[in-house]
């Protein structure tokens, strides 16, 4: 449990996320709920996090997996009410977890009542400013005003019909024509997202995961982006100076956000706190968690990374340094919502991208490494092993981390759904060469032998469908199991509570020599953590064993396992 006396709780914080559609399912109509999460509350108590963050669970048509938002003031009927949602706060605070929300600044759905207005209202109107309406190019403005291209897919302007039933103006969606990007340069939207964040503040939210942080400005130019930006979902190049990404004008807003969450100093919960999903090189990532900005951003860097010591190492070492930089602690993640899951990921050849020391960035890899990835195939046994280990190193390192529902079961990615299952708006744009990320969000198993696991009921499916070989991964059953993968997490995350040198700490890592392709590093006072990501068993320094990966051999460290250590 957390000191909700704590201003700094998150420097430390183990957030569990949670994607509402999927957790659990209270009324059995196959859809997950916040009456669901209510009823899971002792099983994240049990796993000791310290917070979570639920992804929108707003009024919203769906086009987006609700990401698409048409009323940032409620709770989607699907999954309840805000009374259901004053409830789960209320509990989750009762039992030491904080929770944090999603912010979707940078779009809304095309079904909020302002974009209908806007649609109905005329070019240059108060309603149309609202959102980012142009002219289009060429003699009858039938050419969208730049080649900017939507991230899943195809060009991010659609046209119009006015109200005379003739062609229009473009508006802009940097992800489905169904989510029409907001227009931050008006004072209106400003103030508007000024309030909501009241809004929820006032009713006990401790945060919010800002949505796609590193876009909602563009470049006001209207250049065209001069290499083909048009490929979509992954493929992006957010070079310096892009137009739709990282404009100087996030630091104001920002300040000013943080100056709200800092206005409830004075309150019970204290300051409220900001984690920034941003996709970004780590100079630039570090910018915006500067003093008096943003408290913390999603190290992607670590995600992304292949299963190889020297790209992890270099990863980790220019995260903390990076962010030492600006006082800011590094806010590690292995999963989320949107990549495959790190038990599939880390059993494929191709296990992400390739950090280095050497290459002018870091990274040296083709910008078609996830299409790579999601094609080449998965030994699910040694992800499975590789994760657990790599979990070992996550909550190992200094600062937060962030942990997605179902690595705590081991959960592999579901590569095999069937094709009309499908939801994702990635899988349609695409014309249906990419399958989207529908993989990672099928709906936990909860109990029982066969799906649906617990999730949903007779007649009433879970919305989409589990594999059966999860009979052996559900919470009841490894509940059960000692040696199991969530009983490994609940050891992690209650050593971090118990052990000084976890979490942010006062010291960094030090790394102790090990041969190539192991990771050893101590922490002050008395921790080591030991990853051997080669092909030999590695023989363990002495030290009490605290936790491991997997059974260990006589003083000996196997290849892809992890090791905790007194020191
Ligand atoms: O994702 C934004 C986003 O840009 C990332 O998904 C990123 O491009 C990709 O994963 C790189 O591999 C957020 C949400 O997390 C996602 O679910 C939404 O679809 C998207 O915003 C639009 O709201």
């Amino acid at each position: 449990m957390i000191s909700f006396d704590d201003p700094t709780w998150w420097r430390s914080a183990v957030v569990y996320q949670v994607y509402p559609r999927s957790f659990a399912d209270a009324d059995g109509d196959g859809i997950g709920d916040v009456r669901g999460i209510i009823e899971r509350l002792d099983h994240l108590a049990s796993l000791h996090v310290d917070a979570i963050w639920i992804s929108p669970w707003y009024p919203s048509p769906l086009a987006d997996g609700g990401y698409d938002v048409s009323d940032y003031r409620d709770i989607h009927p699907d999954f309840g009410t805000l009374a259901d949602a004053d409830e789960l706060v209320a509990r989750a605070h009762d039992l030491g977890i904080r929770v944090l929300i999603d912010l979707v600044p940078n779009h809304s759905s095309d079904q909020h009542p302002w974009f209908q207005q806007a649609l109905a209202a005329a070019p240059g109107s108060r309603e149309r400013n609202r959102y980012v309406f142009r002219d289009g190019r060429g003699e009858n403005g039938d050419q969208p005003p730049t080649n900017w291209g939507s991230l899943f897919g195809g060009s991010a302007w659609q046209r119009v019909t006015e109200a005379d039933g003739r062609p229009g103006q473009w508006y802009l969606h940097m992800f489905a024509p169904e989510q029409p990007d907001w227009n931050w340069d008006n004072p209106e939207v400003v103030q508007e997202f000024d309030d909501i964040l009241r809004f929820w503040f006032d009713r006990g939210i401790d945060g919010f995961r800002i949505d796609v942080a590193d876009s909602l400005f563009v470049h006001r130019g209207w250049v065209d982006t001069p290499v083909d930006q048009l490929t979509g979902f992954g493929t992006y190049q957010k070079f310096e100076g892009h137009p739709l990404w990282d404009q100087p004008e996030l630091e104001h807003l920002q300040k000013r956000w943080r100056a709200i969450a800092d206005e409830y100093a004075g309150t019970a919960l204290g300051p409220r706190i900001f984690v920034s999903e941003a996709y970004l090189p780590l100079q630039r990532l570090v910018r915006h968690v500067r003093p008096g900005r943003l408290h913390s951003s999603f190290n992607f860097e670590f995600l992304q990374s292949e299963w190889d010591a020297d790209s992890l190492r270099h990863v980790i070492d220019t995260s903390l340094a990076a962010h030492a930089g600006v006082g800011a602690p590094t806010t590690w993640v292995l999963n989320n919502h949107d990549v495959i899951r790190s038990v599939s990921r880390y059993g494929k050849p191709v296990s992400g991208r390739r950090f280095r020391a050497t290459a002018g960035d870091g990274v040296s890899d083709d910008p078609h490494w996830q299409e790579r990835m999601a094609a080449s195939p998965t030994d699910v046994a040694l992800g499975r092993r590789r994760a657990a280990a790599a979990a070992l190193l996550m909550l190992a390192l200094p600062g937060g981390a962030y942990i997605y529902q179902g690595e705590e079961l081991g959960l592999d990615e579901v590569e095999d759904l069937p094709d009309d299952s499908l939801q994702d708006p990635i899988w349609v744009r695409s014309q249906h060469t990419v399958r989207g990320r529908d993989g990672c969000r099928v709906p936990l198993p909860w109990s029982g032998t066969h799906a649906p696991f617990g999730f949903g009921s007779a007649g009433h499916d879970p919305w989409l469908p589990q594999p059966g070989r999860w009979a052996t991964l559900t919470a009841e059953r490894q509940d059960a199991d000692p040696a199991s993968t969530l009983n490994l997490y609940r050891t992690l995350l209650a050593l971090r509570h118990e052990l000084p040198a976890l979490g942010e700490g006062t010291a960094g890592i030090s790394w102790d020599a090990a041969p190539a392709g192991v990771l050893s590093f101590t922490r002050e006072p008395g921790f080591r953590c030991v990853v051997n990501l080669s092909d030999a068993p590695y023989p363990l320094p002495g030290g009490r064993t605290l936790a491991a990966s997997c059974p260990l051999d006589e003083g000996m460290l196997p290849a892809d396992a992890a090791v905790w250590l007194s020191a």
